[in-house]
């Protein structure tokens, strides 16, 4: 009896231990402390041993299982360390590795060029408004001093849809509205971004085109108001170094009226193809709210006074960014937009 279970402990022992994974130990387990193992049937036998034999044969088994369970929970152990360690091996991430290029879309050039100059004016304190394209000729004449038979409404050949409905030719139809609304007659700062609409079509024009007009009411306003305003426009947009010359103009709404220049960015003034050898560039329209506006908007001229400026965005967006036609800024050609990714700003 003894010496069986010698040999049981020698053979078991060493299958445990050379076992080579979770299914080989689950075997031998069977194999030797299974309801038929080896081991078991050696106690099962015990009942045709004498008395004293008993005991003695029977302790021995016993210590015999235990040992075979601390082997087997070891190998179990060790299995269960090494399974873990093949998966971490396997899903290891070579954090090394390029990422996939995600693609990811650009802002268009104009607006650009819109939010810039909306977070610049905003930082002084003004409003930014907005207001309807489909406009009626009280707004987009007639309140900014164009009476019916007036010359200038000949200026622009407007898209009009009845005898009373145009598409607005500019945004200062938005702002005749604030100056009427505005009840309590309070100063005004707002600037009005948007599209305009006339009948032209070619490199330079567009029948659609994006404006951004400025007013600005109230007391003791004077023309240095509107220089000092546009200087830090002009040099936010075009660079710092820019200057500007204030050239005599006429426009219904204002009184006096300027066009204005800023030396040429591409040549500092010397002279180049863009500024055609002038050194100059006209980018806008400028002057001292006319006393005729302030009134038929409800705005006593004794008291208050204003200035209003107005430019074209899609010039401001085909200078800062060299771009040749205008009709590009419409096309939605990827090939084009996706050029302005590299800008900052
Ligand atoms: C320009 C040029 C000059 C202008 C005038 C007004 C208002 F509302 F006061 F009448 N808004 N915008 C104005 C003045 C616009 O654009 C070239």
């Amino acid at each position: 009896m003894k010496e069986k279970i010698r040999q049981i402990e020698e053979s078991a022992e060493k299958e445990l231990v050379n076992s080579k994974n979770a299914k080989e130990l689950d075997d031998l387990r069977i194999k030797y402390l299974g309801k038929k193992g080896e081991l078991t049937q050696v106690l099962r036998g015990m009942k045709d041993l004498s008395a004293e034999e008993r005991p003695i044969i029977g302790g021995i088994v016993n210590k015999l299982r235990d040992k075979l369970e601390q082997i087997i929970k070891e190998k179990e152990q060790q299995f269960e360390i090494e399974k873990l360690q093949e998966k971490i091996e396997n899903e290891k991430i070579d954090i090394t590795l390029p990422s996939t290029k995600v693609k990811r879309g650009s802002k268009h050039p104009l607006n650009r060029v819109i939010e810039d100059i909306e977070d610049l004016f905003v930082s002084m304190g003004y409003d930014v408004v907005g207001g309807p394209e489909l406009e009626t000729d009280e707004y987009c004449f007639e309140r900014l001093n164009l009476p019916k038979d007036h010359p200038a409404r000949d200026m622009q050949d407007s898209f009009y849809i009845t005898s009373e409905y145009l598409l607005r030719t500019q945004t200062s139809s938005v702002q005749a509205r604030v100056m009427e609304s505005n009840e309590e007659k309070t100063p005004i700062r707002i600037i009005c971004p948007g599209k305009t609409y006339r009948r032209e079509d070619d490199a330079t024009h567009s029948h659609q085109f994006n404006q951004v007009e400025g007013l600005v009411i109230d007391e003791n306003i004077t023309l240095a108001h509107l220089k000092g305003t546009l200087e830090v426009f002009v040099r936010r947009m075009l660079g710092e170094k820019s200057k500007l010359r204030f050239r005599p103009s006429y426009f219904p709404f204002t009184e006096p009226s300027y066009e204005v220049d800023v030396s040429c960015f591409k040549c500092g003034g010397s002279g180049c193809n863009l500024c055609k050898q002038t050194g100059w560039i006209e980018i806008l329209g400028a002057g001292m709210v006319h006393p005729n506006v302030l009134k038929m908007n409800g705005y006593n001229p004794e008291k208050y006074g204003g200035f209003a400026f107005g430019t074209g965005l899609d010039r401001l967006a085909m200078f800062r960014y060299g771009i040749t036609d205008m009709r590009y800024l419409y096309k939605n050609d990827v090939r084009f937009l996706n050029q302005f990714s590299q800008f900052e700003r």
